[in-house]
C-alpha cells in the first residue's frame, strides 16, 4: 500500500479545470504516437472539440486524489451516474496514486464465537431470532485459535480476523479475545477483531493488547438502516466507531449490497462512510450472501456491474483506504472479480469459508491472480495505512 510517502498530490481549484482541459492535445495530434488520425482506419479523427464526458473523466482524477470528508450526497450520485467505463476510469485513476494495483491484501477471517446472537440483523445467519442451521458455539479457546492464525499464515495471509457473534463483549470474554490478539500478534500478522459494539474502555483494551483493526460495519444507508436491524441503532454503530478511533485502532468499517436497498440507499451508504472526520483505514463492500431462514433470503441478486459501480464509488470518495472485495465472491466470476481489482479494490478474504458460508478455494484465488497477474500485498505496504 499504501499512502505512498512524498506523493501527496498537488491541490487544484476549480479553475484548474481549465488548465488540466489543455492539456488535452489539439485536433490532429498524434496520440501517444501509436495512432496517425487517417491511417488508422478503425480510428476517428482526435475528437475535436473535446467531447465534455471525456474531458471530466480526464480532468476530475486530480481533484478526486485527496482524502475529502466533506463529499455531498449529490456529488457521490453524480459518481454512480457516470458512464461505467468513465466511473471505472476514474476508480483506476485514483486507485493507482496510492496503491500499487497489482497488489491485494489477504484477510483470513475465523469465526471465534458462532450463533446464538441476540440482535436481529436481517441478513445473518448468525442471529438467534431466525432458522438458519447455523449452531450456537462457545468461545472458541485461544490455542486453537492461535493454531488456525498459523495456519492462515502458512497460506500466505497477513491478516487475521477473528468474529464473534455477540452485541458486544462481556468483559470475561474480553480477556480472552486480548490474549488472541496478542497471540496473533506475535506471530507476526496483523490483528482485526469484529466482536459486535465496544464501549471507550473495551476499545482502549483492545489497543493494548495490540489490536490492529476493528471491524464494525454501517451495513447500508441510514434511513434503509430500519429495514434491515431493530436491535441497535445507526448512532450506535457510530459510538462504537469514534470509540475505535478515539483509541488508535484502526477502522474497518464497510456495508452490504443486494438487500433491497434503493440506487439512493447506496448512495447514502457511501455518503456516511466518506465524510467520517477520518476515513475508515479498511472499507469492506460485501455482497449479501443470501442465507435460508433470514429476511434477507428472499432478496433480488444485484446487477454484479452495480456491485462493480459501488467498490469505484468507494475508491474515488476514500482514495487512501483498503477497498475489500469481502464477502459474496464464492458466487463471482472472475470477470466480475477482476473489474472489481479494476475499480479499485485492493483487499479480499482468502480461506474456503468467510464467517458461516463458504469463500473461494485456495485454488481458485491461485488461478483468478495469476490470471490477472496480481500478487499479495506485502505486510510491510499494509501496516502504512494504521495511525501510529
Ligand atoms: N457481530 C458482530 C457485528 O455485527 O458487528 C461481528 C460479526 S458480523 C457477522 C460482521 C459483518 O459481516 C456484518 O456487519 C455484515 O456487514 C457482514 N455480514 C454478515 N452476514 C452477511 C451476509 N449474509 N452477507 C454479507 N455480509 C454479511
Ligand atoms: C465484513 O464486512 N465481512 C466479513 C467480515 N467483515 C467480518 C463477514 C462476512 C460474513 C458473510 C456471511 C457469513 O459467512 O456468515
Ligand atoms: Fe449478531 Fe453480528 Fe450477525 Fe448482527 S451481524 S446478528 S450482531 S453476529
Amino acid at each position: 500500500m499504501v499512502p505512498r510517502e512524498g506523493l501527496e498530490p498537488p491541490r487544484l481549484a476549480a479553475t484548474d479545470f481549465e488548465s488540466a482541459a489543455s492539456t488535452i492535445p489539439p485536433p490532429g495530434h498524434i496520440s501517444a504516437g501509436r495512432f496517425v488520425s487517417g491511417l488508422d482506419p478503425f480510428r476517428p479523427p482526435f475528437c475535436e472539440p473535446p467531447n465534455p464526458l471525456r474531458l471530466a473523466a480526464m480532468t476530475a482524477p486530480a481533484r478526486d486524489l485527496h482524502a475529502r470528508s466533506d463529499w455531498t450526497r449529490e456529488e457521490i450520485a453524480a459518481l454512480f451516474a457516470l458512464p461505467f467505463p468513465e466511473l471505472v476510469f476514474r476508480a483506476a485513476t485514483v486507485h493507482r496514486a496510492y496503491f500499487d494495483p497489482a497488489q491485494v491484501q489477504t484477510s483470513t477471517l475465523l469465526s471465534i464465537k458462532t450463533g446464538g446472537c441476540p440482535e436481529d440483523c436481517g441478513y445473518c445467519s448468525q442471529s438467534a431470532k431466525y432458522e438458519t442451521g447455523v449452531k450456537a458455539s462457545k468461545l472458541m479457546a485461544v490455542e486453537s485459535v492461535l493454531a488456525e492464525a498459523r495456519a492462515a499464515k502458512q497460506a500466505g495471509a497477513t491478516r487475521f480476523c477473528m468474529g464473534a457473534a455477540w452485541r458486544g463483549p462481556k468483559d470475561k470474554d474480553l480477556d480472552q479475545v486480548c490474549a488472541m490478539v496478542e497471540g496473533v500478534k506475535a506471530l507476526g500478522m496483523e490483528t482485526c477483531v469484529t466482536a459486535g459494539m465496544l464501549t471507550a474502555e473495551q476499545a482502549a483494551r483492545l489497543k493494548q493488547a495490540g489490536l490492529d483493526y476493528y471491524n464494525h460495519n454501517l451495513d447500508t444507508s441510514p434511513e434503509y438502516y430500519r429495514h434491515i436491524v431493530s436491535t441497535r441503532t445507526y448512532q450506535d454503530r457510530l459510538d462504537t466507531l469514534e470509540h475505535v478511533r478515539n483509541a488508535g485502532v484502526a477502522v474497518c468499517c464497510g456495508g452490504i449490497v443486494g438487500m433491497g436497498e434503493s440506487a439512493e440507499d447506496r448512495v447514502g451508504l457511501i455518503h456516511a462512510l466518506a465524510t467520517l472526520p477520518v476515513h475508515p483505514e479498511s472499507v469492506p463492500i460485501n455482497a449479501l450472501v443470501q442465507i435460508e431462514g433470514t429476511p434477507q433470503a428472499l432478496a433480488t441478486p444485484m446487477d454484479p456491474l452495480d456491485f462493480v459501480r459501488m467498490i469505484a464509488v468507494a475508491r474515488i470518495t476514500m482514495p487512501k483506504s483498503m477497498v475489500r472485495l469481502s464477502a459474496g465472491r464464492e458466487e463471482m466470476s472472475d470477470e466480475t472479480q477482476a473489474l472489481c481489482f479494476l475499480a479499485g479494490a485492493n483487499s479480499i478474504f482468502h480461506g474456503p469459508k468467510l464467517l458461516t458460508t463458504p469463500n473461494p478455494l485456495a485454488d481458485r484465488d491461485r488461478q483468478l491472480f495469476a490470471k490477472l497477474g496480481l500478487t499479495s500485498m506485502p505486510l510491510a505496504d499494509t501496516s502504512l495505512a494504521r495511525p501510529a
